[in-house]
This record gives C-alpha cells, sequence and structure tokens, in this order.
C-alpha cells in the first residue's frame, strides 16, 4: 500500500531511533506534523525554533540516540540555525528536516522562500533534497545513519508539496550501527611504547574521544605516573573517581592543568581536538590518538599521530609497557591541583552576608543537587562556575556550548533533556543575558510541565564580556541589563519563581527551589564583578585590571574600582 513521504519519514526516523521531534507547524509542513500526530513520535511544540534545535540536540547529546526538529519554509526552518550548529560541533545527533516552497515556485523567489541547502550544507554531516517520492525511505535513512555514524547534523530538505506525494515504500531501507575497533597498527604502538621509555615527565590529556576510555585511561596513567588533563567537554567523563585528574588547560582552566602541559617532556593526546594552540607544550613531543586521522596535527605539530579508538588502543598499548617508579611529575602536579581546588573554595566567598558571590550557588548546588542531576550552563560566566565547581561522579551529566560557544543554550538544552529524562533532575544555570535572550520558552517549560530547574546568575549584565573587555584594559561598554524581577515574571508565567538577594538567605530558597515538583526559577542577584581568569594570564590580567583602573578612575567611576577590588583581591 502506498504511503505518504511525510508517513515515510517520520517511520523511517522512528525505526532509526528518534522519539521526539521539536518545532513549530505551519504551511508548507502540516502534513508531515500530521503524519508525527498519527504516530508514537512526539511533538514538542515550542516558541522559537532556535529552542527547538537546542532542546533536541541537547537530548541527542545525553541519548546518544536522534532527535528530530522539523521547520515551515523560509523563516521557520531559518531560526534553528544557531542551534543546528551547536549540534554540528558538539557531535549530538540531530535530524533537521528543513522545509521549502512547493516545487512549482522552487528557484523563482517565491515569499518565504529560502535556500536551506546552502544555509545548511556548512553545518551538517549530510544534506541531501528528496527530489522523487521514492527516495524518501533512502534519504531518511541516510540522513539517521550519517547523524549517528558521524555524530553531527542531517538535514533533510522536502518541498512543501513533496510531503503529500506517494511511493509504494517497498523496500527494506535501514540503518546500519558498524561498531568496528579500531587502533594503531603493531609498529605503530611500538613507535609510541619507544617514546613513552625515553621520556621522564609524562602528562596524558584526554579529550570527548577518550569518553568510553576512563578505566583505561586511569590505568594508564597508573602505570605511567602520569597527570590526567581533561578537555572542559570530557570533565564528566575523566573527572570521577580518578586519583589522577588534575583538571584543565586553556582560557578556563587551572594552574596545575596548564602547567601538567606545558612542562612535561611527553604529551600523550587520547581523544582531544583542543583548539587552542597556545597551550600546547613547545618544547615536549607529542603524540596525538584520534579516531579521525583529519584531526591529527591540526592543533598543533606532533611528532606521532596514531589512529585509533582510545579504549582499544590503550588496551593494546598497555602490554608494552612496564610500572613507572618515578612519580615526581605527578606529586608536582598534584600538589598544584590539591591548591587549585582550596583556592576555588576560598574563591567562592561567604564571608559578606550582603553580597552574593555567584560561585556560592554553585558550590551549594553541589551538595543539594541529586546524585544523577543533569545540568546545563550558559556560554558567558556560568559556564566557568559549572566546570570549576560541580563534581562529576559518573552519574551526574555536564552539558555546555563549549565548541560552538553560543549564549542562552542552557534552558533550552535542559528542556529536551527533561523531555527524554522524565524523573531525573535537570537544572539549568542561566545568565541573565542567556535566559533573556530565549526568554519566550520558559512558557514551553509551563506549558508542557517540563520541571527543569533554572538557576539565574542575575548580575545586570553580560559580565563575561565586561570582564574581557576590562582584561584587554578596555573600559567596559554595552554590558549593562536592566532586568525585571525574574521570580515574579516566572511566577506570571506559571512557574514556580523565588528571587534571593543575600548569602544568608540561599540554601533554604535552594533547598525549596529544587524540591518544588515542576518547572522552577530562582533568580540569584550576584556580585557583578567576579573575574574568571585562570592562572597563565595573571599578570597580564592583573596589569589590565590596573589598566582598567586607571580609565575608570579618570572617567570618574571610582566606586567600580573599589568594587572591583573588594571583589575579587581583598577577600
Ligand atoms: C549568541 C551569542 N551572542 C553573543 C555572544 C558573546 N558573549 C559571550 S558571553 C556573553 C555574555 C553573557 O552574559 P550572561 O548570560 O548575562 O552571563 P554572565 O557572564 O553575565 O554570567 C556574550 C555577550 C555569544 N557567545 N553568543
Ligand atoms: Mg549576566
Amino acid at each position: 500500500m502506498s504511503k505518504t513521504v511525510s508517513e515515510i519519514l517520520v517511520d523511517a526516523l522512528l525505526q532509526a531511533g528518534a522519539r521526539r521531534c521539536y518545532g513549530i507547524v505551519g504551511d508548507t509542513i502540516n502534513h508531515l506534523t500530521d503524519a508525527v500526530r498519527r504516530s508514537a513520535m512526539e511533538w514538542v511544540h515550542v516558541r522559537h525554533e532556535e529552542v527547538g534545535a537546542l532542546a533536541a540536540g541537547g537530548e541527542a547529546y545525553m541519548r546518544r540516540e536522534l532527535a528530530v526538529c522539523a521547520g515551515t519554509c523560509g523563516p521557520g526552518s531559518l531560526h534553528f540555525l544557531n542551534g543546528i550548529f551547536e549540534s554540528h560541533r558538539n557531535g549530538a545527533p540531530l535530524v533537521l528536516v528543513a522545509s521549502n516552497v512547493d516545487r512549482a515556485e522552487e528557484g523563482l523567489g517565491f515569499p518565504q522562500e529560502v535556500d536551506q541547502r546552502k544555509l545548511y550544507e556548512q553545518c551538517s554531516v549530510f544534506c541531501e533534497r528528496i527530489a522523487h517520492p521514492d527516495q524518501a525511505r533512502r534519504i531518511a535513512v541516510m540522513a539517521a545513519q550519517a547523524a549517528l555514524a558521524r555524530s553531527g547534523v542531517a538535514v533533510i530538505v522536502v518541498n512543501g508539496d513533496m510531503f503529500r506525494q506517494k511511493s509504494e515504500d517497498d523496500r527494506p531501507w535501514r540503518i546500519h550501527r558498524p561498531r568496528p575497533v579500531v587502533r594503531p597498527a603493531d609498529e605503530e604502538l611500538d613507535d609510541l611504547a619507544a617514546a613513552i621509555s625515553g621520556a621522564s615527565r609524562i602528562t596524558l590529556f584526554a579529550g570527548i574521544g577518550a569518553r568510553d576510555a576512563r578505566d583505561d585511561v586511569v590505568e594508564l596513567a597508573s602505570r605511567l605516573n602520569a597527570p590526567v588533563v581533561h578537555t572542559s567537554r570530557s570533565k564528566e567523563f575523566l573527572e570521577p573517581d580518578n586519583a589522577f585528574n588534575v583538571g584543565m588547560t586553556g582560557i578556563l582552566g587551572n594552574s596545575a592543568g596548564y602547567h601538567a602541559v606545558a612542562d612535561c617532556d611527553l604529551l600523550i593526546c587520547l581523544g582531544t581536538d583542543f583548539a587552542y594552540t597556545q597551550f600546547y607544550p613547545e618544547k615536549a613531543q607529542i603524540v596525538q590518538v584520534d579516531i579521525d586521522p583529519l584531526n591529527i596535527g591540526r592543533r598543533s605539530p606532533v611528532d606521532l599521530g596514531l589512529v585509533g579508538d582510545v579504549s582499544a588502543t590503550l588496551r593494546a598499548l598497555l602490554p608494552r609497557l612496564t610500572q613507572r617508579s618515578d612519580d615526581s611529575h605527578l606529586r608536582r602536579v598534584r600538589a598544584r591541583w590539591e591548591k587549585d581546588l582550596q583556592r576555588y573554595e576560598d574563591d567562592s566567598g561567604g564571608t559578606d552576608a550582603e553580597l552574593i558571590h555567584p560561585q556560592q550557588p554553585v558550590r551549594l548546588l553541589d551538595k543539594l543537587a541529586a546524585d544523577d542531576a543533569i545540568f546545563t550552563a550558559d556560554g558567558g560566566s556560568p559556564m566557568v562556575w559549572l566546570l570549576r565547581h560541580l563534581k562529576a561522579n559518573g552519574r551526574r551529566r555536564f552539558l555546555t556550548s563549549l565548541s560552538h560557544g553560543t549564549m542562552a543554550n542552557a534552558y533550552p538544552q535542559a528542556l529536551g533533556i527533561a523531555r527524554a529524562y522524565p524523573g531525573r533532575q535537570v537544572i539549568a544555570l542561566c545568565g541573565d543575558g542567556g535566559l533573556t535572550m530565549l526568554l519566550g520558552d520558559i512558557l514551553t517549560l509551563v506549558q508542557e510541565d517540563i520541571p527543569v530547574k533554572l538557576l539565574v546568575f542575575n548580575n545586570g549584565s553580560l559580565g563575561f564580556v565586561e570582564m574581557e573587555q576590562r582584561v584587554e584594559g578596555l573600559l567596559d561598554a554595552f554590558t549593562h541589563l536592566q532586568n525585571p524581577d525574574f521570580a515574579e515574571l516566572a511566577r506570571v508565567c506559571g512557574m514556580h519563581g523565588a528571587r534571593v538577594e543575600t548569602s544568608d538567605a540561599l540554601q533554604s530558597a535552594m533547598e525549596s527551589w529544587l524540591r518544588h515538583d515542576g518547572p522552577a526559577l530562582l533568580d540569584v542577584k550576584v556580585s557583578r564583578l567576579e573575574l574568571v581568569m585562570p592562572g597563565k594570564l595573571e599578570v597580564s590580567q592583573v596589569a589590565s585590571s590596573a589598566m582598567f583602573g586607571v580609565k575608570a578612575v579618570l572617567s570618574g567611576r571610582a566606586d567600580e574600582l573599589l568594587d572591583l577590588l573588594r571583589d575579587n583581591f581583598l577577600r
């Protein structure tokens, strides 16, 4: 019996593991949404397509299974773009059904026409148009397979009239999920073992490609007495119960992570494409293991580049290595790590009842949140607080926009995650800038009863940028935010809302916010001037802050300078 292209698409995506489609209905996709309505696929009806894309991406990232977005021609599908880029960069398997005007009008400048293909080709692993109804299942299957196998976004472009076309759909096209074991050749592993035996200060630098290899990485670290530095994205996988962990290098990193990489004589990069060239060591030998040959030597010149899955590679390598006795490098770096942890604790303030430092609610959250809570954080300072002050335990999950670096990702991603994981505590750390950038979908949390907990760092400012401007010795500008009372706003929208202005009221407010059954927002008025920069930049940062000081005084803003000093240096 023949089926419509809409029915075939929905059926093929369900068979490939998709459970939800996020979007907004309308003209060109009305037949697609009708097919969703008649299927086992859930439609999650958002208010802004960018939120839909971020929510679908959040779900797909956590489940490592497909999520779907669909939008109308022109503006509807355009609105997904930034959220689609997020998944393209973080590897979440997503399918976007981007519609276009009817075929009879295509290419003639019809109202709302947009060439989706040109738009989405740059942020997808697959981007094809269904040119004939008999292609519907085949293209849907290839899209799903590409999204899953290449970890990214697949886009299916469909003209409005195509959704109603019929096909016999009589061939069994379906996705395949091969799981090959990929590891370097024996001689290459011998070379790696030789490099290891010739080195004295070895550091392991593990990225998201090592997410399934935690035990092997720890075993290698133990064999070599090597500190393990993780990237921001692999924190949730490599930090838990890891006696070799020394944190992160890079602009968001800490002193131990920075020095472990900078002061080693052999750096073994495992599944990381860490982008910041200036943080790779200049003198050490560098070995890189990555599943993608195109990542080898992309960020720093390397001495040995090996292609393989991190776990399979380490399992084949370990029998070639003997136990090291010298642990001086490890001890040195771990001692720095202990100091970093102490500094984070000291940084969280707490002496001033009038002033809430943003670190305070995060450290409390670390204590109060469920053991298996899922956290998201907005690009900006909230992601820094998450990375520094929330501890990974192997059950908690974290997601922030680290590779794409967008604002306003936190509660949209949390929306999709909470929908996909009912019963699990899902907490979004929101900037006041981030929250208000895509504010409308707090209505979706209420309408669909999605119990996300929003923690708003209300610093009245685009704080991260304010800090960037000051560190560069510029006078901060265009960063002020005049905010409403977010708690009141939340209540008007139908969710639980509370506001805290002093640190002594924080704990009980957080407890009742977390206990609340449905969606809940806690508006925390935090201090505005809080530096988030790490160890390496200390000298230039202090010099530039001094520069800011001179400029601020000259322009009559001495009070702010005193605040900055009080908040950051005099505690
Ligand atoms: C969509 C987007 N616009 C602009 C930026 C640049 N940017 C990065 S962080 C930031 C400020 C974030 O402010 P807020 O959400 O209030 O967080 P805060 O740092 O104040 O805690 C800006 C403007 C960005 N990363 N993404
Ligand atoms: Mg802010």
